[in-house]
């Protein structure tokens, strides 16, 4: 007998991009809309198991420079003003150059969801003001950072060294401090969902992914920087030899822009498409998107960059009459209000793990009579 089509069968699904079951991307489509609904939303942990947190039972600490400790239940988070808005965010891994990627994975094939920009999403998130908690303990004079501790730990997760290390990341006091750096407890609408960190997760508007440590359960205030394996072994590259800057670390967004429709694999129709994409550039604003239907040889404005609504991406749109049937290699390039742009390479090809790529991406289309 035929296999039976089912609903699961047809529904798009988040796809898993390595072993382990531990990075599923959004498939392309999930980014056509404004908001990526929770079971398409990409999924990034260390370790194959989350966290099972009872809410009942959850305290959160919060310890450190301050002058009066506190230990948090769900409910007394709950308590605290709400607040709620759109945040997009990234992996610092996404949109990887397959070569680099493998190289670093140590992989021979490229999986399906690697490739792509499905490693990101927007979504409208609900929590209080990290700020709001942290003036209720009272910070000290004394601290310059807070550490975020994640419930979970285990060996690293592609080298098994260290065998035992906590998801931990650092945030300097002022991006800890700032009214927009949120203690979520819902989105979209939902509790968080146990994948994205239920009970609570930090979410650090503007910021690559690695920031926004989930399954939230201490907050502590440091008098010096914190020199955690997630802050010094991951999410960093070391630059060539002599340069400037020895070391980059990965903070807000930078300015980048991607084409969502249409989907890879998508005809475009002779009579014309209107093309469409998302523009994003961490705290910054963004003021220009570009598009170029002949591989980057020649630039237009595209028509419609639409206003965003807090932290989360601009969708823009571009009516695009094809010449003719055949192949092309369309192309966008976003521009913010700090004067950057979309380089036409990868930027740090040094750096074997490829974070943060924000190249102009090729994006081949075919164009048929229909
Ligand atoms: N506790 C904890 N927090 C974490 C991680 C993790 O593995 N454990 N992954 C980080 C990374 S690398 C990213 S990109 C984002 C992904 O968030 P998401 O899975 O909700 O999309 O969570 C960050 N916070
Ligand atoms: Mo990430």
């Amino acid at each position: 007998m035929a296999a039976q089509i089912t609903q699961t069968t047809l529904k798009p699904q988040i796809i898993p991009t390595n072993a382990g079951l531990r990075t599923f991307a959004a498939p392309p489509t999930a980014l056509q809309e404004d908001i990526v609904p929770n079971d398409l939303f990409y999924i990034r942990n260390h370790w194959t198991d989350c966290p099972e947190i009872d809410q009942a039972t959850y305290r959160m600490a919060v310890d450190g420079q301050v002058s009066t400790p506190l230990s948090l239940s769900y409910e007394d988070l709950k308590q605290l003003p709400q607040k709620r808005f759109q945040v997009t965010f990234e992996c610092c891994g996404n949109s990887p150059v397959p070569d680099y990627w493998s190289k670093a994975l140590r992989i021979s094939t490229v999986m399906e969801g690697i490739k792509g920009h499905g490693i990101m999403g927007n979504a409208e998130w609900a929590g209080v003001s990290l700020r709001d908690v942290l003036e209720k303990a009272g910070v000290k004079d004394s601290a310059v950072e807070v550490m975020f501790e994640g419930a979970d730990h285990g060996p690293d997760e592609t080298v098994g060294d260290p065998p035992e290390v906590t998801y931990e990341r650092s945030l300097p006091i002022a991006k800890a401090m700032h009214p927009d750096t949120l203690l979520a407890y819902e989105m979209n609408g939902e509790p968080l969902p146990l994948n994205h960190g239920f009970p609570l997760r930090l979410l650090v508007s503007g910021w690559y992914g690695m920031n926004s440590v989930k399954w939230l359960v201490g907050i502590h205030v440091l008098d010096h920087e914190f020199k955690g394996f997630y802050m010094t072994d991951r999410y960093i590259t070391t630059n060539e030899p002599g340069s400037e800057v020895p070391y980059t670390y990965y903070t807000k967004m930078k300015v980048k822009s991607i084409i969502t429709n249409p989907a890879p694999g998508e005809i475009v129709p002779a009579s014309g498409y209107t093309l469409a994409g998302a523009a994003w550039s961490g705290e910054d604003q963004i003021t220009k998107v570009e598009i170029s239907t002949d591989a980057g040889a020649t630039w237009s404005l595209v028509d419609t960059v639409r206003p965003r609504s807090d932290y989360s991406w601009n969708r823009w749109e571009h009516q695009w009459n094809p010449p003719g049937p055949g192949k092309y290699t369309l192309m966008c390039r976003a521009t913010n209000d700090q004067g950057d742009t979309q380089p036409m390479e990868f930027p740090n090809k040094w750096a074997g793990r490829g974070y943060g790529n924000n190249m102009v991406f090729p994006h081949p289309v075919e164009v048929k009579d229909r």
